[in-house]
């Protein structure tokens, strides 16, 4: 963990280091999925079932690829009903922001009197990527699931793969619960190609979201055109801002939060309090004795953690918005005054009570989120991420004459003849029209 104050004559370079401390050399994998993919493009459910039984140690033919209603009723039988009164805890309340959310059409007649309008419809089919095994996130199943549904899309393809023949019966139970209308026991980047391409038993979607790994992402970034994607994430970041009456334990536990993720998560702490920042760092060692994944968190904290000492909110501010953290936490008695001045973060918890961990389950809003400094210009998956926009023109005679003619003078500057042409004669038209009226 990196000690940093902003009174440091070298706070600048320190800072500017712990920014870019993560950017490392990520695995070249582009070459063999581009090989996966062609295969599944020219070899279908064949090439996935090959690649399911090498890579998945799963034999599977094609009329096994997808996951039965009956293996589904089966999991779900298995998961505890604590475990899925919770979930439905969780999912109705991300499908009541999720709803909250949806955008208005817009329909107006301007003064020219010029008909014009913007309409939201969904899109008809959307694929959703769950990674196998430990990596599968049900609550993600959730945030990716769910604004699909609640945009309107009628097809929701999920794809997750099942090493050894193991299912997560939870995954499933989230994926029913969301409105998931099929599932396939598919994985990596044949998956993706799956869904991008479509073969005899997965059709084609218009969009494919949802986490991965380094193979998964890249295939993304292979389909990106063919189909829709959605952000590629990297490891997770937290920014937490506390005062003087914050627990240093509670502090120290939603960094931990953060860090548990990922070896290569983020968590930053930046207080006015210089006692507050020693009380953190020792209360944070102190929760590591204990904590089952104290391997992945010590080693997120000791090689990318930071607690910023600052003079006041204005400077805490201006960290935050070059920081541009995925999520920012304001564990302050009055958060309203920072909020209120920072613009770019992913998420913001506002108040000493709001834990990130809400978010991340039960809260509402999604948890799928810009990472990597990208919420300067990116933000989390939401139902616009699922939607699309169709804008529409209607111009009677009036509005024809009075936007008609500079219609005509840039088309024939362009020297676009046919342009000019369609809107002229219609001009003539209108004009002959009310000449006989
Ligand atoms: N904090 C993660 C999401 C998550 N946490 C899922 C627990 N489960 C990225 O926003
Ligand atoms: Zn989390």
């Amino acid at each position: 963990m990196k000690r940093l104050d902003t009174a440091q004559p070298d706070f600048r370079a320190a800072f500017a280091r712990l920014l870019d401390d993560r950017e490392g050399d990520t695995a070249r994998v582009d070459a063999p999925v581009a090989e996966i993919l062609a295969a599944v493009r020219a070899r279908g459910d064949e090439a996935l079932c090959a690649y399911t039984a090498r890579f998945d140690r799963m034999p599977v033919t094609p009329d096994r690829l997808r996951i039965t209603e009956a293996e589904i009723e089966a999991a779900c039988a298995r998961v505890p009903p604590d475990l899925l009164a919770a979930l439905d805890v969780a999912a109705t309340r991300i499908e009541a922001f999720h709803r909250a959310q949806m955008p208005a059409d817009l329909r107006y007649t301007d003064a020219d009197g010029v008909d014009l309008g913007m309409r939201w419809t969904a899109l008809d089919a959307v694929g959703l990527y769950v990674p196998g095994g430990t990596a599968a996130y049900p609550s993600s199943v959730l945030m990716n699931a769910m604004p699909a549904r609640v945009a309107g899309a009628a097809r929701l393809a999920m794809c997750v793969p099942t090493p050894d023949g193991v299912l997560n019966p939870l995954v499933l139970a989230a994926a029913r619960r969301a409105g998931v209308t099929e599932i396939y026991r598919v994985g990596g980047a044949q998956a993706v190609a799956a869904m991008a391409y479509g073969t005899a038993t997965i059709r084609p979607v218009d969009r494919v979201v949802g986490p991965g790994n380094a193979y998964v992402a890249e295939a993304k970034r292979q389909v990106f055109g063919r189909v829709g994607i959605d952000s590629i994430a990297g490891p997770s970041e937290v920014v937490v801002v506390a005062d003087s009456g914050t627990d240093p334990r509670i502090v120290a536990l939603d960094l931990l939060a953060q860090a548990e993720h990922d070896a290569l998560a983020q968590s930053i702490l930046i207080t006015q309090d210089a006692t507050l920042a020693d009380r953190v760092a020792e209360a944070v060692e102190a929760e590591l004795r204990t904590l089952p994944r104290a391997a992945i968190a010590g080693a997120s904290w000791g090689a990318h953690g930071a607690i910023i000492t600052v003079r006041d909110l204005d400077e805490a501010a201006s960290l935050i918005d070059a920081i541009a953290p995925e999520h920012l936490e304001l564990l302050l008695a009055d958060p309203e005054p920072l909020f209120a001045r920072v613009r770019h973060a992913g998420a913001i918890f506002l108040g000493r009570q709001c834990a990130e961990a809400i978010g991340d389950y039960v809260g509402g809003p999604n948890h799928v989120l810009p990472t990597s400094r990208t919420a300067r210009f990116a933000s989390g998956l939401s139902v616009f991420d699922f939607l699309k926009r169709t804008t529409f023109i209607g111009a009677g005679p009036d509005a024809l004459r009075r936007i008609g003619p500079a219609a005509v003078a840039l088309a024939r500057a362009e020297g676009l003849d046919a342009h000019a042409l369609s809107v002229s004669a219609r001009l003539d038209a209108v004009a002959r029209e009310s000449d006989k009226a």
